[in-house]
């Protein structure tokens, strides 16, 4: 069976992790671990503390500690918090163990000895005062590009320009303020230029199953053309460079932190008491390897790591680095310096109970930064939280619970005629076959109905979590309770229950599977709340935790499956899931905004007046064709019953022109006119966006005259 490693980003230990890291990498490595571990495949989660670099030291002289009292304050913090998140490590090591600076020293001599390495004489800014060597982000000066005065020793965040520090223009040490001196000074360099033709084919091996995101930022960086990077600085944090001649000097942080995943592998194979049980994760061609990431770390795990990997010899390659673009906070990105971030921490300690834990990470789960930055804000928490969890999944498990507690004393009612549950066990097998399954008319309407989407859903959601797509994973769960809500109401048990109880008994029966059901699908989303469930099943709770590496049986496939025996005893039902109320919320946003929360002041609600400057009306499309030269653009013919507009629309990539035609749509008539690759739009047309993020039209429920108009 496949065996997968999985890595997340080493998170430096120089501050309290955050949702936006949460989001960008280690999230959906959770998820896409748990979900491999119920298909039962050997899986290994690793993940540490990156604890070297300038971000460190910094750090530590910011808040005047040394690096070692700033790291064991944030390694602890950190590990307890992705515990408490459940994020599902296997092993959460740390780059300061002293094993990994044995494993990165012998790589680094094996580098040496295999040619990849190169010493070369370098001149570099030298701080006379504090007598130290000048890293890139220790020097400030003014941009030679732009004339930006407080650019930083590499690159210049205004311009975006890169150059060599030498070129700082007044340069000032940014530990001591003084000007520097320039200085000659040796330093090893990784000849990354030899392996730009390995790296090609290596990338171009990936075109079809590494993201575009991903791709591009890669490709863009080959096609300029690989350098020689150097892989040493003078510093004393760090790990020494294993050489005679380099006292003083430290391994460069990137190079030997990538090196972390394997030293923290072999970590784990150590503490199990089988030092040698890394191996086959690093080394076996049959392991496929999972680097998950953010947008930032792209070119280090696809050009960087790889390389390192090949010049070494041995060992495998990333089959994937699916990064994640940025996660914001309430519009704008999240700062530490200018306190807007929410910290697990500080989430932790304001929501302890566990089925809040559940709720941030459906909420952010829902709305991963996939294919573009997302946002997290304070209201959609809530809205998640009581509109989908509380109202949908929860609603419907504790509607089913507590209807068999009252009628059968908490026991799985009769199912009959018994035949018809071996169909639907071979319908669950076919469905993995690629058939659509289709019940026989034996079942009633609303069965077939219901259990067809159940175990067609199984199925979709197997392959969005295999593809990396998770925010459709996440949609797609509380689709099936959407719908399992919805056949509860069509069958009406409460009303069965006096007219027709056999049937009655059988619909609760098949509630309850679905139940069951939800318990195993929803365990990469929300652990806590599934192992609850499990509780409430009287069933032994399997969440996807860590299995040692170990396979397991496959108990997604079977997930649809009714599998609750007739008779089966439950447990006292409770509630899965809590509402969050408003006030709490309230209390949040102040926290952020620092008392001055904008949407609650009534100045920043719009009015029904504003909703009324749109002129929203219905319109009938009378002609479409695609804008030459576009993907996404249609140009649209609008009959607003008094007059015909012309509309450009960013909608071809979920309708083709033909579709359109006689459709009606909402359209805001009052906007100012704008032109769109040349063309003049002459108003807007709604759109809802989908999961995927393709836009789904807004069509009345019934046939309204052109002209009508939206409120
Ligand atoms: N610590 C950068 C970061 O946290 C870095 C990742 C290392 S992965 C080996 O974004
Ligand atoms: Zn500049």
């Amino acid at each position: 069976m496949q065996r997968t490693l999985i890595t997340a980003a080493l998170p430096y230990a120089n501050g309290y992790i955050h949702l936006g890291h949460c989001a960008g990498a280690y999230l959906p490595a959770d998820m896409y671990a748990r979900y491999l571990r119920l298909r039962g495949h050997p899986t290994l989660f690793v993940c540490g503390s990156d604890e070297h670099g300038a971000p460190i030291t910094i750090a530590a002289e910011q808040e005047g500690i040394s690096p070692r009292e700033l790291i064991e304050r944030y390694h602890r913090a950190n590990a307890e918090a992705f515990a408490r998140l459940g994020i599902s490590f296997d092993i959460y090591g740390r780059t300061s163990d002293p094993h990994h600076y044995a494993v990165a020293q012998g790589f680094f001599l094996e580098l040496l000895r295999k040619g990849y390495l190169v010493e070369r004489e370098e001149e570099q800014f030298y701080d006379p005062v504090a007598q130290i060597f000048l890293p890139d982000r220790y020097v400030e000066g003014t941009c030679p590009n732009c004339g930006y005065e407080a650019a930083r020793g590499d690159q210049c965040e205004r311009c975006g320009a890169y150059y060599n520090q030498l070129e700082l223009r007044n340069p000032r040490s940014r530990i001591t303020g003084k000007p520097p001196v320039v200085r000659r000074t040796v330093h090893w360099y990784f000849r990354l230029s030899a392996f730009q033709h390995a790296l090609e084919e290596y990338v171009e091996r990936h075109s079809r199953d590494w993201k575009e995101n991903v791709l591009q930022q890669t490709r863009s960086w080959l096609r300029q053309g690989l350098t020689d990077r150097p892989i040493t600085r003078d510093l004393d944090w760090g790990v020494p460079v294993p050489l005679p001649n380099a006292a003083g000097k430290v391994l460069y942080v990137w190079f030997e932190a990538l090196l972390g995943y394997i030293s923290i592998t072999q970590r784990w194979a150590q503490q199990r008491g089988a030092p040698e049980a890394w191996q086959p994760w690093w080394t076996d061609p049959e392991t496929r390897y999972i680097a998950f990431i953010g947008k930032d770390n792209i070119v280090f795990h696809t050009l960087m790591f790889p390389a390192m990997l090949m010049a070494h010899g041995g060992y495998i390659l990333p089959d994937n680095v699916p990064a994640n673009e940025f996660l914001n906070l309430e519009g704008q990105k999240f700062s530490k310096s200018r306190n807007w971030s929410i910290d697990v921490r500080d989430f932790l300690a304001d929501f302890p109970e566990p089925h809040a834990v559940d709720a941030l990470r459906y909420t952010l789960a829902a709305n991963l930064p996939e294919t573009r930055d997302a946002d997290f804000t304070w209201q959609e928490f809530a809205a998640r939280t009581n509109n989908e969890l509380v109202a949908i999944l929860g609603n419907f498990v504790n509607r089913v619970l507590q209807f068999v507690q009252r009628h059968w004393g908490g026991r799985v009612p009769e199912f009959a005629p018994v035949e018809l549950l071996q169909e639907w066990e071979r319908c669950a097998e076919a469905v993995w076959e690629g058939a659509s399954p289709e019940l026989s008319s034996e079942w009633t309407a609303e069965e077939r109905l219901f259990l067809q989407e159940l175990l067609q859903g199984s199925v979709h959601i197997a392959q969005a979590y295999e593809q990396f797509r998770f925010r459709e994973a996440v949609a797609r769960t509380m689709g099936l309770a959407r719908a399992a809500n919805k056949f509860f109401n069509d069958t009406a048990p409460w009303v069965t229950l006096q007219q027709a109880p056999e049937q009655c008994a059988r619909t609760l029966f098949v509630c309850l599977q679905a139940v069951r059901s939800f318990a195993v699908l929803c365990a990469p989303i929300v652990p806590f709340a599934a192992e609850r469930l499990y509780g409430l099943l009287r069933l032994p709770p399997q969440v996807g935790a860590p299995s040692d590496g170990m396979p397991g049986e496959d108990l997604w496939r079977s997930a649809v499956s009714p599998r609750l025996p007739v008779g089966h005893q439950l447990a006292a039902p409770q509630l899965l899931f809590a509402r969050i109320d408003a006030e709490r919320i309230e209390r949040q946003r102040v926290k952020l905004y620092g008392g001055a929360a904008p949407m609650n002041a009534s100045d920043a609600l719009a009015t029904v007046e504003d909703l009324q400057k749109l002129g929203l009306r219905i319109g009938y499309i009378v002609h479409a064709e695609p804008i030459a030269g576009t993907e996404k653009l249609l140009r649209l013919e609008v009959d607003l019953g008094t007059e015909r507009r012309q509309l450009v629309a960013g909608i071809a990539q979920r309708y083709a022109p033909e579709q359109l035609l006689g459709r009606a749509v909402v359209v805001a008539t009052k906007l100012k006119p704008a032109r769109i690759r040349g063309v003049e739009s002459q108003g807007m047309l709604l759109a809802a966006t989908a999961p995927d993020g393709t836009p789904v039209l807004l069509t009345p429920e019934e046939q309204v005259p052109a002209g009508a108009e939206v409120r």
